[in-house]
């Protein structure tokens, strides 16, 4: 064979409303903004890849702007002319010339993942050893920003079997006020409907340590990054204190950050995502190291489109330990969307593509409706 060389790579952001207001700690999403990634090669195949963040600059270090323009100006210089197939060697050359900028070396990942399961005619799944399961279960986020919308939609997703778990985002108001509004949510759904809830980093240890006394007591299953990312050492002396578990989420970033909190002991669960950790192949080590430490996995988004959703859900698909399932809603939060098949979601949870690559298609006619002029 002879050798296959990267030819081009277009970049483009999308912008799709989503279905209501969504709030964070941190910002209110009213539309979601993705960078879409295509990578032509010399053999005629094209990977598909996606890079997003949450509320702009607010969440991340990285926003859509800056991750267009450092593909466009940085990695692709770097990646054209080179060979598709060497996905290990692509990386390491990334990391070598571009120092973070994670998110924006996931979508490029999966669309180096994407193009090579094509090539070779396998699912996503089959390069990582292939999937324990055809289908992930995936909760859903209330977070209308108001209690009653919330347990209404909550209720109607239940009757639909759509989801049976729901996170709540907590953390923008004071703390009296978010404990009400959990209390009530999972009084109204009843003992058997898990609540989790995500704090965002918004709590210092001292709040921190007051609120969660009162969202045990409230019967709350999960408390997910109740601190800044880089106290480490608050969420271990959390994790020791509490029978609830704590999910580092912003702190479980890198291979490293897993290494660093199983030795601390500062989570019991790691809520995983491409984008944070760089591409799929570092979910792969994350979750090695969980596992070793007996730590939990649960399977994050970055309130991803179809194509970062399906990225995610190929590589979550492989993980033993994920046994807090997933929270891969992110096309379900939005009106529309860009590719020819959407994903299946029946029965609490997400079914995987098992066609060749990703297993999704670009609507091009829905790509010129959406994409950012
Ligand atoms: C996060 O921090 O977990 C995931 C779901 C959601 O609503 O926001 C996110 C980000
Ligand atoms: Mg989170």
């Amino acid at each position: 064979m002879s050798e296959i060389k990267i030819t081009r790579i277009e970049t483009f952001i999308v912008d799709l409303p989503t279905i209501r207001p969504h709030h964070l700690s941190m910002a209110v999403m009213r539309t979601q903004s993705m960078v879409i990634i295509r990578l032509f090669s010399s053999d005629g195949i094209e990977g598909l890849g996606e890079a997003t963040t949450i509320g702009g600059i607010s969440y991340a270090d990285e926003f859509p702007e800056g991750i267009k323009l450092a593909i466009d100006t940085y990695f692709t210089p770097l990646l054209v002319n080179q060979d598709p197939t060497k996905i290990n060697s692509l990386m390491k050359l990334l990391d070598k010339n571009v120092s973070g900028n994670n998110f924006a070396k996931s979508g490029i990942e999966t669309a180096l993942l994407d193009a090579h399961a094509k090539r070779l005619g396998v699912p996503v799944h089959n390069l990582f050893g292939g999937a324990l399961s055809p289908t992930l279960p995936v909760l859903w986020t209330l977070a209308s920003g108001n209690t009653d919308t919330d347990i209404a939609e909550a209720q109607k997703l239940l009757t639909d079997k759509k989801h049976n778990v729901f996170k709540l985002k907590i953390g923008s108001r004071d703390p009296k006020a978010d404990i009400e509004h959990v209390s009530a949510i999972k009084s109204a759904l009843g003992e058997s409907v898990k609540i989790t809830v995500d704090v965002n980093q918004a709590w210092s240890e001292q709040i921190a340590k007051r609120a969660i006394q009162k969202l045990q007591d409230a019967g709350v299953d999960l408390i997910e990054q109740p601190l800044a990312k880089h106290n480490f050492e608050g969420m271990a002396r959390l994790s020791a204190y509490f029978e609830v578990p704590i999910m580092a989420d912003e702190a479980a970033g890198s291979v490293q950050d897993a290494y660093k909190l199983a030795k601390l002991n500062a989570a019991r669960v790691f809520a995983l995502k491409i984008a944070k950790s760089g591409g799929l192949t570092n979910i792969a080590k994350q979750a090695a190291i969980a596992q070793g430490a007996g730590i939990s996995l649960y399977g994050g988004t970055m309130l991803e489109g179809t194509i970062g959703t399906l990225a995610s859900a190929h590589i979550f698909s492989t993980l033993p330990n994920l046994d807090w399932g997933t929270e891969l809603f992110g096309p379900l939060l939005l009106t529309d969307d860009i590719v020819k098949k959407p994903i299946t979601y029946k029965n609490f949870s997400l079914e995987i593509p098992q066609g060749a690559g990703l297993g999704i298609e670009l609507d091009m006619n829905q790509v010129e409706k959406y994409k950012r002029k």
